[in-house]
């Protein structure tokens, strides 16, 4: 069949707008109509070329919602016609890591997923006879996409394509975080470095919990604002005030932050966080994305002392099981969604998301099909 899509011919080039060739799903997998796909800063981090597993020509995206037109041979779990969340961390529910119960991240095709291929080894995407590569095993800015059974989450017919795509990453991953990786408890200081579409939803979710000082951190003073909406604080821009970020939070916090949260993915950003930890007991999360390369570096001194230093991905939420009841929070007026969508773009409109995200002017840009 064929799909509009958005495709990355290439690295730091605007996305071209073409009609794709898709094949059908295979054994065990399912084609989906994507209704709806967020743009996430991974996805610019991706096409601007900081990503080791950066493979072109791809069709990005991974944060979509959509329904299941074709189910290939020995699908069970879903059926055509069901609304559905592709999964960037699926859940087969079989591997060694989603057996232990310690962790979300399942192993099942994760090397094929790095690789931009699905599990047999080829794309279904091909545009004049070469193919083009898949993305975080998702490729959501394609009108119509192939994936694992695995890798899609079937969530309830009444709740919004244009709100449940956030689900498939931003959402999940900020309150996750919070929930899953972190445990924030009620009473706890907590500081969130970067407050755009995680780092809000990082904010949401400590509120949720009850935490008590909710601290925002962004040179950008525009998302004070949009941090208080959601149950901040208090707000620091740190190149507004006249001494280093690290002691400044140790002060606002009478000797350092429960648990602190990146969602930068600047590499001196995820040092302050640790940094701004309590001695003793600060828990510090790198939810941001470092660019190829980087590396994390603090004294010992600060673990020997105590802080604890842990990463999150999606938010530690197994896929099929955890993101139906995600959508549920969201539906049940639990979490919210819809203010965090500022612009609704369509397909042909895609570059602006990305313009959008650089200037600092939107928090989720949403593609409706
Ligand atoms: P975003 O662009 O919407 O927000 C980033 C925010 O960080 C902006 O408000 C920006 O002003 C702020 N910022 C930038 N540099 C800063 C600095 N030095 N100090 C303080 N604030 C600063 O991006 P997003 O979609 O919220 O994604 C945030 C990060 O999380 C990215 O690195 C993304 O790749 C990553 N991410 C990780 C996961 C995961 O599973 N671990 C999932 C989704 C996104
Ligand atoms: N490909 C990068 C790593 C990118 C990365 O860390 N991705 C996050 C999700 S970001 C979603 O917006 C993640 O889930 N990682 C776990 C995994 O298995 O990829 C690199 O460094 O090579
Ligand atoms: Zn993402």
């Amino acid at each position: 069949m064929k799909t509009r899509a958005a495709v990355a011919f290439a690295e730091k080039q605007p996305l071209e707008i073409v009609e794709l060739d898709l094949e059908g799903p295979k054994d065990g997998e399912v084609l989906v109509e994507i209704m709806a796909t967020g743009i996430c800063h991974t996805d610019a981090y991706t096409l601007g070329g900081f990503d080791s597993e950066g493979i072109f020509p791809v069709v990005l995206g991974h944060e979509g919602a959509g329904i299941v037109r074709e189910v290939g041979k020995g699908v069970t779990s879903v059926k055509a016609g069901d609304h559905v969340i592709p999964l960037y961390t699926p859940e087969c529910r079989q591997c060694k890591s989603c057996l232990s119960g310690k962790t979300n991240l399942c192993t099942a095709i994760r090397e094929t997923q790095g690789r931009g291929v699905m599990p047999d080894g080829t794309t279904r995407f091909s545009y004049k006879g070469q193919p083009i590569y898949h993305y975080m095993g998702c490729s959501t800015f394609s009108n119509f996409t192939v994936l694992p059974e695995i890798a899609v989450a079937k969530i309830r017919e009444d709740a919004p394509f244009k709100a449940a795509c956030y689900c498939g990453c931003g959402v999940s991953t900020g309150v996750g975080a919070v929930i899953n990786t972190a445990k924030v408890e009620a009473g706890a200081n907590v500081v969130v470095f970067g407050l755009g579409g995680i780092g809000l939803n990082v904010i949401q979710a400590a509120r949720m919990v009850g935490a008590d000082k909710i601290i925002g951190v962004d040179t950008n003073d525009s998302k004070a604002e949009w941090g208080r909406r959601f149950g901040m604080t208090d707000f620091v821009n740190p190149n507004k005030i006249d001494e280093d970020i690290v002691p400044h939070l140790l002060r606002l916090t009478e000797g350092g932050a429960d648990y602190t949260f990146d969602c930068t993915g600047n590499t001196d950003v995820m040092r302050q966080a640790l940094e701004a930890c309590h001695r003793g007991w600060g828990v510090s999360v790198v939810i941001g994305v470092a660019e190829a390369g980087k590396e994390i570096s603090t004294r010992p001194f600060q673990l020997v002392t105590g802080r604890v230093w842990k990463g999150s991905a999606f938010g530690g939420v197994k896929g099929r099981t955890g993101v139906p009841k995600i959508v549920d929070w969201y539906m049940k007026g639990k979490i919210e969604i819809d203010p965090m969508i500022t612009h609704i773009l369509s397909l042909e409109e895609i570059n602006k998301a990305f313009d959008l995200m650089h200037e600092g002017k939107s928090i989720r840009s949403v593609v409706l099909f």
